[in-house]
């Protein structure tokens, strides 16, 4: 008697936890995250920015400020923040940002609403005076499992930790986000790169960093995959790729087919449409995790290029977001601005009703509830 009331309690806890619930203070957030994200289908895209409540290109640090809420009206529905520099127990990340001030954001981002997400270019674990940009080859092979220094890179991803696990709203609850590591793997330009490690080294990586932050520190999250654009095949864009076992977001970093001189919308609407069709495949969610014309070089880069790279394809516009890189002063910045040129081809991009900023995004939700 007492093995069948101890059986049928195991499978009512069973049943129960993998049960949706309508009441959405037990659902665990980072599933209602990947829910919300997988609703975002083909009915819009969400807007994103790096950094974007911290500065902009002529201002830092005041409250309340956004680029994207003075040129379009409204804030975007996704932010993104740049872990580098937390590894080593620095205060400021490696552009300037204090870990402090970004928890504040990441806090005050998701009680507007907004989606979070983080990206990370950490300094080498075997030489901390390396940044992420030194293509030393030697790097993911010491840190890896059975590596040199995998102890010391444990000792970076427990910093990481401690501040994910950090990331608390006032009565407690832990804010979900996106996790976005080892990004742009297939270009040269990393440690953790193409022309550095081996696709084997890279996954063994990935997947280490991701089970690590999981399994031993007890965290959770959305992983996002984000290879840059030299892939042309599922094949090519799965190379690198760690496994649907730990991946949530199917992504692309892609910036070489917008740059002037070698535009090519049509060839970034096709990795997009890759990225889509795979994560439809295997039920996960594709996005556009990093793009951006730096200076904003075009007026009409928002409608005549960026917005036809995923809105003129039927399955590109099924990706959830599309986030672009930081406005950091006038000669580095990937976004639009009140003052630049560029501004009203921005607010019409914005306007777009399948481009979402926060009130849009907030709207939806309310609506699927
Ligand atoms: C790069 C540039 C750098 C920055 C780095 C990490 O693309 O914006 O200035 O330090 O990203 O955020």
């Amino acid at each position: 008697m007492k093995r069948y009331l101890f059986t049928f309690l195991i499978a009512f806890l069973v049943l129960s936890c993998g049960t949706k619930t309508s009441d959405d203070s037990k659902k665990n957030p980072v599933n209602v995250l990947f829910e919300q994200l997988k609703s975002v289908d083909n009915n819009g895209v969400l807007f994103g920015h790096q950094d974007d409540l911290a500065y902009g290109v002529t201002w830092n640090y005041e409250e309340g400020r956004s680029d994207t809420k003075e040129a379009a009206g409204d804030y975007p529905a996704l932010f993104g923040w740049e872990l580098g520099g937390i590894e080593l127990g620095h205060a400021v990340n490696l552009d300037s940002v204090p870990f402090d001030k970004m928890r504040g954001f990441v806090i005050k981002g998701y009680e507007m609403g907004a989606v979070i997400t983080f990206s990370w270019h950490p300094y080498s674990a075997v030489d901390t005076t390396k940044s992420s940009w030194d293509t030393d080859k030697e790097v993911v092979k010491h840190i890896i499992p059975g590596g040199s220094h995998h102890e010391v890179f444990k000792k970076q991803l427990d910093e990481v930790a401690d501040f994910m696990a950090s990331l608390k709203t006032s009565n407690g609850k832990q804010v979900p986000f996106i996790f976005r590591p080892w990004h742009e793997m297939d270009g040269g330009w990393f440690w953790w790169g193409s022309t550095s490690c081996s696709p084997e080294a890279f996954k063994t990586l990935f997947r280490f960093t991701v089970e690590y932050l999981k399994n031993e520190k007890g965290l959770d999250f959305l992983t996002a995959y984000s290879p840059d654009n030299s892939f042309n095949s599922e094949k090519e864009y799965l190379t690198w790729y760690p496994g649907d076992d730990i991946v949530d977001i199917i992504g692309m970093d892609n910036y070489g087919d917008f740059r002037e001189g070698s535009v090519n919308v049509n060839a970034a609407m096709k990795k997009l449409e890759i990225a889509v069709k795979y994560a439809n495949r295997t039920g996960k969610v594709a996005a556009f995790t990093e793009s951006g014309l730096d200076r904003i070089t075009d007026d009409n880069w928002f409608t005549e290029k960026l917005a036809p790279s995923f809105l003129n394809s039927e399955l590109a516009s099924q990706i959830a977001y599309v986030m672009l890189w930081r406005n950091a002063d006038s000669k580095h910045f990937f976004s639009s601005y009140a003052e630049h040129s560029s501004a009203a081809d921005f607010m019409e991009f914005t306007e777009n009703d399948k481009i979402w900023l926060l009130n849009d995004w907030n709207e939806f939700k309310q609506m699927k509830e």
